[in-house]
């Protein structure tokens, strides 16, 4: 349909852009915060898992000392040696108990002295190591048990799991933390577990030990990234939303903005910046408000009301002129046409067209629109085409003009005197009015050679059967001279200054 103007993008649309413009930085940022919080979760697991095992290779250094100097004494009579036992427990910070063991049997033990007991072989963790949780002497503490044997002699030491559980739980102060011998393991509590470890959900690291092959494992619960980063990464939340604000402004303005005249013309023309103005046409006796000539204005957000002569240029060189005129001629039939009863008959309406209008036929279409929203008969629509610039006579030019005609629509020649249009031109193309340049109304009682150029239109207008305007009439005696020459209308800021729609119908209304 001609006479639509492509609408402007859509709201939603321009909301979603910014949003997203907005949230891309807070996203982005938030991702790479997320894995860097993943990485510094999985050092520091790391590292505390490597501090544990360190300790516990210690501890246990510690008491495997003790086995290997009591180790010799196996076999040896109970009685003799448990001193050599006690002095070891003493001695040693880690070490709890100290026992000798001779053909699989614990027959003497620091804290009884003569004892007996089955031991076996298999319980122990590459034969080295147990874990239990407890033994008659202390049923609820878990015990770590060190074992070195030689041929039928044995010696085995115990390490309280009170001291492992207490290097768990200060070593993995924010860490879960858990010591895994064989079957068994320890958690920071101190209790012992069947089983294998339990997996953690975030950064697990799993160490084992070269020396005794118990294995360490740290780790964290699940959602410890969101935890660890909603601790330490406040200010940085705060910058990420600081500059998703920043880039959501500048991706609202970079669609407010346009990069070029006609870009920004483009959107102002979606964005229905384009409005028309009206100035009064009135009859050159009567003086009786006889019709309008519609200027349009460029209602800018940023500049206000632009005046035509800064943009009209540009529109006309990137073709925008056309669809600019079609969207004013569809306002000024949504202003003009509810009035069109009331209208002194026939009421003139002025159109400026360029020569970008005559390549083609579409502005018969928008004519016949325009028209269809007037009473019928009630409006001469008049378009005006400046002599400044004027169209070659192509065979598409002159179609257009006989089927404007055909449809009733009349032609103007606008400032008129101003260039050099031939009478075989105003032949060629039919034209009905003059619209006579304001510079020569202006030397009305000014210059006397102006003067005779005026007359001399009005002159041959009359001779040529062609109705004249006369543009610019700003005083009395301009009035009054051209009434007495018989111009048939008048058009100047004497009678009327283009206005805004509402102003015009107001005024019409008075004339
Ligand atoms: O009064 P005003 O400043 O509106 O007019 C300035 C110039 O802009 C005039 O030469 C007038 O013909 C031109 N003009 C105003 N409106 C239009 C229009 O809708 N189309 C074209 N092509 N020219 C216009
Ligand atoms: O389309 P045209 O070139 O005729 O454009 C008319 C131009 O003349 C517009 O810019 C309009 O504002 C201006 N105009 C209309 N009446 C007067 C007038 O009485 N005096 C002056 N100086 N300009 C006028
Ligand atoms: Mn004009």
């Amino acid at each position: 349909m001609p006479l639509t103007v492509r609408p402007r993008r859509k709201r939603s649309t321009r909301i979603i852009v910014t949003l997203l413009s907005g949230l891309l930085p807070i996203v982005l940022g938030s991702a790479i915060l997320y894995m860097q919080a993943e990485r510094t979760l999985q050092q520091s697991a790391a590292e505390t898992a490597a501090q544990a095992l360190r300790q516990f290779e210690l501890m246990l250094d510690n008491t495997a000392e003790a086995a290997r100097v009591l180790l010799p004494l196996a076999g040896k009579n109970c009685e003799e040696v448990k001193l050599a036992l006690r002095e070891q427990v003493t001695r040693r910070p880690f070490v709890r108990s100290t026992n000798l063991v001779w053909d699989d049997n614990l027959y003497c033990s620091s804290l009884f002295g003569e004892f007996r007991e089955a031991v076996s072989a298999g319980n122990y963790h590459l034969g080295k190591l147990w874990l239990m949780d407890g033994n008659p002497v202390t049923p609820d503490t878990a015990l770590l048990v060190y074992r070195l044997s030689n041929g039928r002699g044995g010696a085995l030491t115990t390490l309280d799991g009170y001291h492992l559980g207490n290097m768990l739980r200060l070593i993995g102060r924010q860490t879960l933390l858990m010591l895994q011998v064989g079957e068994n393991w320890l958690s920071a509590d101190g209790k012992v577990h069947r089983g294998p470890l339990p997996a953690l959900p975030v950064a697990q690291s799993v160490l084992e030990s070269a020396r005794y092959g118990f294995d360490v494992s740290a780790g964290y619960p699940k959602g410890e990234t969101w935890r660890y980063m909603a601790a330490e990464y406040p200010p940085l939340f705060s910058l990420l939303i600081f500059f998703g604000a920043v880039s959501g402004a500048i991706g609202h303005f970079l669609q407010q903005r346009s990069t070029s005249p006609s870009h920004e013309m483009l959107r102002a023309l979606e964005a229905g910046e384009f409005i028309p103005y009206f100035q009064p046409v009135v009859h050159g006796d009567s003086k009786q408000w006889s019709g309008a000539e519609v200027l349009m204005r460029w209602n800018h957000p940023k500049e206000g009301l632009v005046r035509p002569d800064l943009f009209i240029p540009f529109a006309e060189h990137s073709g925008l002129i056309v669809p600019m005129t079609r969207a004013l001629m569809q306002q000024t039939a949504v202003i003009l046409g509810p009035q069109s009863p009331n209208f002194t008959k026939p009421f003139h309406i002025g159109i400026n067209i360029t020569a970008s209008h005559c390549r083609d036929l579409e502005l018969v279409e928008d004519c016949r629109i325009f028209l269809q929203a007037f009473a019928p008969g009630s409006v001469d629509l008049v378009l005006e085409l400046t002599e400044r610039e004027l169209i070659e006579p192509s065979a598409i030019a002159v179609q257009l003009f006989e089927q404007l005609h055909a449809l009733g629509v009349k032609i103007a020649i606008d400032d008129f005197g101003t260039g050099h249009s031939s009478l075989g031109y105003l032949r060629t193309f039919n034209v009905d009015y003059l619209k006579i340049d304001q510079s020569f109304v202006a030397m009305i009682g000014v210059d006397a050679l102006s003067r005779h150029i005026l007359d001399s239109i009005i002159e041959l207008s009359a001779k040529l059967d062609l109705g004249i305007v006369a543009e610019g009439v700003e005083t009395q005696a301009q009035s009054d001279y051209l009434t007495a020459h018989r111009v048939n209308f008048l058009q100047g800021y004497l009678f009327g200054k283009p206005m805004p729609a509402a102003d015009f119908i107001r005024a019409l209304s008075d004339h």
